[in-house]
């Protein structure tokens, strides 16, 4: 089928507005905000209804066109961000919120929700999504879904798959598979949900979400310790949790990157003078002890490695600490575009990443600035290069760090998932047979391959020929 049928027929499905071929109204979702992933899409096409994706994707099918599912266009790896001649499917008209279950703490949600949207949902009901990060504003729960995401209350509440219950997927040959019972204990066969979920669009198109919500604890306290070394950072997280149970979030930072933060958002200095480094965390209030907060004062205070600290209690105190956190990406954003990494490292190899990392980029970029940070209590690096970009035009300073982290036992990718940016690198630390198990999995689920082909599985090596 041409593809100017395939136009008129997805016109007819979802009406002729909601078509878009113009390339300028088709801009936003053709490239991702930090510019480094474009594609010119036949068209973006915004569906109302799971029928109406349901009904896009039999005509991509018949027209052999390619689609990729987006949400927010948040993602940092182009999984989301069309090939050339592709269709974006655009999921944010999917937009309804509920109902919420408060006996059985269930959320509905259809994909295009944003996280802020959803949080406000559970939080009227006085409970919480457990799931934060920076870009919860644009974020949508398909997205969040289909990559696993991950932010800031992992080490508590555990990354998306731990907080879904259900999902409404459709297949590539149009399909839909509806698990949302909303019961706590399921065996019924393969776990099509879990399998869904960091999926990357390459399996199915996530149309709703059923995520399963916390009870909130109160924050006591939130801490910006001043250190010298990521091992001294993980001292003062050990201490922490060794005398309290309600560690909540544990970030950190660089001065390099907090100086770039300041810089571009005009905040003021958190301390006198500058240090190395920087953990943040947060504490709630699950001991329910009165003088938490004194006790958790007098904790940093005696700390030998302690180098300054800042406490603080109120939401608005604890707001501009996080500031200081969350607008790195922004910040880095503000001063190039970088080569971005996300690795995951056991935690006592932390030490040995941050050392070795500029030995093994210096010979293939000698420019690069790195400006690091993460979330500590996952072992998950943010490795963001800026003045790398050319140099890592074939790869060179990807395979440099993303070669170190496979020494040392990490992962490539702890949290943004693989996309087009990881792909090459699968086979660093999944081996011949697993990659298999994903090939046979999606050629089971996707044989024509329409579903964001090019994204998540490598391409296969070509036998070389006999002599
Ligand atoms: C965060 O933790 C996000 O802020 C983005 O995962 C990380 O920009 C990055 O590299
Ligand atoms: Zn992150």
């Amino acid at each position: 089928m041409p593809a100017v049928d395939l136009l008129a027929d997805l016109r007819e499905i979802v009406g002729d507005t909601h078509v878009v071929t113009d390339p300028e109204a088709a801009q936003p979702y053709a490239q991702d905000w930090t510019r480094r992933w474009h594609g010119k899409p036949l068209a973006v096409v915004r569906p109302a209804t799971v029928a109406q994706v349901s009904a896009v994707l039999r005509a991509c099918a018949a027209a052999g066109i390619s689609l990729v599912p987006q949400g927010g266009n948040t993602g940092l790896v182009g999984g989301g961000v069309p090939h050339d001649g592709e269709v974006v499917l655009s999921l944010a008209r999917l937009d309804s919120v509920g109902p919420l279950d408060p006996l059985g703490r269930t959320l509905m949600a259809g994909a295009g929700v944003t996280l802020a949207q959803l949080q406000r949902a559970a939080r009227s009901a006085g409970l919480d999504v457990g799931l934060d990060f920076s870009a919860r504003d644009t974020a949508t729960v398909g997205g969040i879904a289909a990559t696993n995401a991950g932010g800031e209350r992992v080490m508590r509440h555990g990354a998306a798959r731990f907080r879904i219950r259900g999902l409404e997927v459709v297949l590539a040959d149009g399909s839909v598979v509806r698990r949302m019972s909303g019961v706590a204990k399921d065996n019924t066969g393969y776990d099509l949900v879990q399998l869904m979920i960091g999926s990357e669009g390459t399996l199915g198109v996530i149309t709703a979400v059923q995520v399963d919500l916390i009870r909130p604890h109160k924050i006591v306290g939130t801490a910006l310790v001043a250190v010298s070394t990521v091992d001294d950072a993980l001292t003062v997280l050990r201490a922490v949790q060794r005398d309290f149970t309600g560690l909540e979030a544990a970030e950190f930072f660089h001065h390099d990157g907090l100086q770039l933060v300041l810089k571009h958002e005009r905040l003021a200095q958190p301390f006198e003078r500058p240090h190395p480094l920087y953990l943040l965390f947060d504490l709630a209030d699950d001991d329910n002890r009165p003088d938490s907060f004194d006790e958790l004062t007098a904790l940093l205070t005696d700390l030998d490695c302690v180098r300054d600290v800042v406490l603080v209690a109120t939401a608005a105190e604890r707001r501009r600490l996080w500031e200081l956190r969350e607008l790195q990406t922004e910040a880095v954003s503000a001063e190039g575009v970088p080569v971005k990494l996300d690795v995951a490292l056991p935690l006592n190899q932390l030490s040995n990443f941050e050392r070795q990392l500029a030995e093994v980029v210096r010979p293939v970029a000698r420019h690069a600035v790195s400006i690091i940070f993460g979330h500590i209590a996952e072992g998950n690096v943010h490795v963001n290069l800026l003045n790398a970009l050319d140099e890592d035009a074939g790869g060179a300073v990807t395979e440099a760090v993303l070669d170190l982290v496979a020494a040392l036992g990490g992962s490539i990718s702890a949290e943004h998932g693989i996309g087009q940016a990881n792909r090459r690198w699968l086979p660093l630390t999944r081996g011949s047979a697993d990659l298999a198990a994903m090939r046979a999995i999606k050629q089971a689920l996707d044989p024509e391959g329409i579903l964001s082909p090019g994204r998540m599985l490598p391409d296969p090596v070509v036998p070389e020929p006999e002599p």
